[in-house]
């Protein structure tokens, strides 16, 4: 799936880029399947809201579902990485995020996700991307991403640790920084039909609040980063911060 130059334009200068109705049909069914069966799983890979508490994040699905392996190296998904990244890509990061239905997850506090690759693994420069892959529709009610448009030109503000969630710590930025983002660039709601594909760059100003209606809301995000952006001193484990720097071939390549 090539993305048009008014396409990369668009993304370049908001930071971000919705696509509905990517996948629909049976390869929506089939994806929605594997997220069915990492729910169902008994996984070393996952981050809990507390202990005992609902997932937070599921990590690394991609080591478990061949579907989601697939997906990694899907024409819809890595083919609009390489082409805004400008290169050969590895995978650093794969993880689903759900949403519980009735308040069962906190949420996200406003921050920008390159800050903590920086931090914590090294990432020498911006030169990844993340690609979300709607597996519930997302609406208004039930915790959809809130993005900033234009703030990622910025590149990295201030933010002070925050430390709730073990593993799972972000740079949250100050209410200072993040007012002056909106007051410039406004705050776009990321909705969408299950099947959307919205890539955004990982310097934009994001959060998420918690999803007090009755509809679950998972999303997949596929973290792409270029295979010459090394992670210097990577200190986070594999299944959050991936050191393989294999380049990815789409199927139609290896054949
Ligand atoms: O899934 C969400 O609502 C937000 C996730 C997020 O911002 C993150 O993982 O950095």
């Amino acid at each position: 799936m090539e993305l048009t130059h008014e396409q990369i334009a668009q993304y370049q200068r908001d930071g971000y880029l919705s696509l509905p109705g990517v996948f629909a049909g049976a390869a929506l069914d089939t994806l929605r399947g594997a997220m069915r069966r990492i729910i169902a799983a008994d996984r070393d890979w996952n981050f809990y809201e507390s202990e005992g508490g609902p997932v937070r994040a599921y990590n690394a699905c991609h080591w478990d579902e061949p579907v989601f392996a697939d997906l990694v190296r899907a024409p819809e998904t890595l083919t609009p990485a390489r082409q805004i990244l400008g290169g050969d890509v590895h995978l650093f990061q794969f993880k689903m995020n759900p949403k519980a239905p009735f308040g069962g997850s906190t949420g996200w506090a406003w921050h920008q996700d390159y800050p903590r690759w920086k931090t914590s693994d090294g990432m020498t420069e911006n030169r990844a991307i993340n690609v979300a892959v709607f597996l519930d529709d997302v609406t208004e009610f039930n915790g959809p991403l809130f993005l900033v448009p234009g703030s990622h030109r910025d590149g990295v503000l201030d933010g002070e640790e925050h430390a709730n969630t073990p593993g799972l710590v972000a740079l949250e930025l100050t209410d200072t920084v993040v007012a002056r983002a909106i007051d410039a660039g406004g705050i776009v709601s990321a909705k969408g039909p299950a099947g959307t594909v919205l890539v955004f760059d990982p310097n934009i100003v994001h959060a998420s609040t918690s999803n007090i209606s009755p509809f679950t809301r998972h999303t997949a995000y596929l973290t792409y980063n270029h295979v010459e952006n090394r992670l210097v001193n990577p200190t986070r484990e594999q299944h959050i911060a991936s050191t393989d720097y294999t380049p990815l071939w789409l199927e139609t390549e290896v054949a």
